[in-house]
């Protein structure tokens, strides 16, 4: 049973954020910053300095919870039936039919690795589903010493997940449980676009083309490897799509504008989205507009020959998670327009376009970590929220204009 609360959230109503750190689920975060532990209460001298928060929002929007007492609710998905199923990032995906959260799980969930920011991640619809059943499912697989971001493909008939398929692991396995990316996407050249993290420690591996770290892979439907992907060179992996980037945690295809968007954690600021061009190199840990959390350089330079700069930097962080392009009939002002989820700033935040330009940025204060930001069938927008800490207290919120 779920109960659907009903609360407003009106302009200009809320409170002024002093910066946290990029994803505060991370360790090297919580111990370089003495991060509270609710996140988004950063209280570094530094960050002070820095930049003030976007605008509060302008338009009044009410909030509708679907489902409440999850544990950090990854990602949302929703299916031709109506259904909408959410992953638990320990590894249970949900289901929400008819408004309310079923109480059981659903059956034939992937074995994953749940430490640190490890976990199951995404679950992408095939574009046929209605007729193959056929999803894609991104999760942390392995140990404390040897895990990886792994996708697979498997069969979802509505009610329980077989046929499970591994199609990748992103290589080499590395220790401990940090930036796996995990974000899958559909592309228009119907292949698989998904992003792995470069796991924290080993961010010089971001510039290794021999590695899948840092990474936006294209894969066909079969894990294989299309022929027309990018040359990174020599030994390069030929999966590679592009590269230098930090632990992306939003992709988004956005069809009227032919683009495909991302979004990655800086560390103490610099997240960053970027228009992902294949066979280009986003930079980390070369170029950042960021630095590490103990206050040090990670590199002299903000720009460098041969990477790409980002559409949009967030110095200090907002730490964001979950990325969508608003289309739909609900929201008229905000066609085209980026939504982002931020867990230190726990707002939605809205990067208004006109064009292929940025005119502005405005937030909306939820007040809780935003974990996944999407825009369903009926224009609704929808976003997960969570506790860093993982207690069950996670909510699938709907958002409409009041
Ligand atoms: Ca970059």
């Amino acid at each position: 049973m779920t109960l659907t609360l009903r609360q407003t959230i009106l302009a200009g109503c809320a409170a002024l954020f002093i910066a946290g750190c990029s994803d505060s689920n991370d360790a090297v975060a919580s111990a370089g910053a003495g991060l509270p532990p609710g996140g988004g209460g950063g209280d570094s001298s530094l960050q002070k300095k820095l930049a003030p928060d976007a605008p509060e929002g302008q338009l009044a929007l009410s909030v509708e919870t679907l489902a409440d007492g999850l544990v950090n609710p990854w990602s949302i998905s929703f299916f031709p039936d109506g259904t909408i199923l959410v992953t638990e990032r320990p590894g249970r995906i949900r289901a929400v039919r008819n408004g309310a959260l079923e109480a059981e799980p659903i059956a034939g969930a992937p074995e994953v690795f749940a430490e640190g920011q490890g976990g199951l991640f995404d679950i992408l619809p095939h574009p046929d589903y209605a007729q193959n059943n056929v999803i894609f499912m991104s999760y942390a697989y392995g140990s404390e010493d040897a895990n990886h971001l792994r996708v697979a493909r498997a069969i979802f008939d509505g009610e329980a997940i077989s046929n499970l398929e591994v199609i990748y692991d992103a290589k080499p396995p590395k220790e401990a449980g940090y930036h796996f990316g995990g974000r899958l996407v559909w592309g228009p050249d119907d292949k698989l676009y998904f992003t792995v993290g470069e796991g924290s420690r080993y961010k010089e591996k971001a510039q290794d083309m021999t590695t899948s770290y840092g990474a936006v892979i294209r894969l066909n439907e079969d894990g294989s490897v299309p022929d027309d992907n990018p040359d990174f060179g020599p030994g390069a992996l030929p999966e590679l799509y592009s590269k230098g980037h930090r632990n992306p945690q939003g992709l988004a295809y956005d069809g009227a504008r032919d683009i495909l968007w991302e979004h990655e954690h800086g560390a103490m600021g610099g997240d960053e989205i970027n228009i992902i061009k294949p066979g280009a190199n986003y930079g980390w840990p070369i170029s950042t507009y960021g630095i590490d959390y103990n206050g040090a350089r990670i590199t002299p330079f903000t720009e460098y020959e041969g990477t790409e700069q980002p559409f949009k930097y967030w110095t200090p962080s907002i730490a964001p998670s979950g990325l969508a392009v608003y289309r739909g009939d609900l929201f008229g002002d905000w066609q085209g327009d980026l939504l982002v989820g931020a867990l230190a700033r726990t707002a939605l935040h809205r990067v208004i376009m006109e064009g292929d330009k940025e005119a502005g940025e405005e937030r909306y204060l939820i007040g809780e970590r935003v974990r996944d930001v999407r825009v369903g069938p009926d224009g609704a927008i929808y976003v997960t929220t969570e506790d860093r800490g993982g207690a069950p207290v996670g909510k699938l919120l709907r958002l409409t204009p009041q």
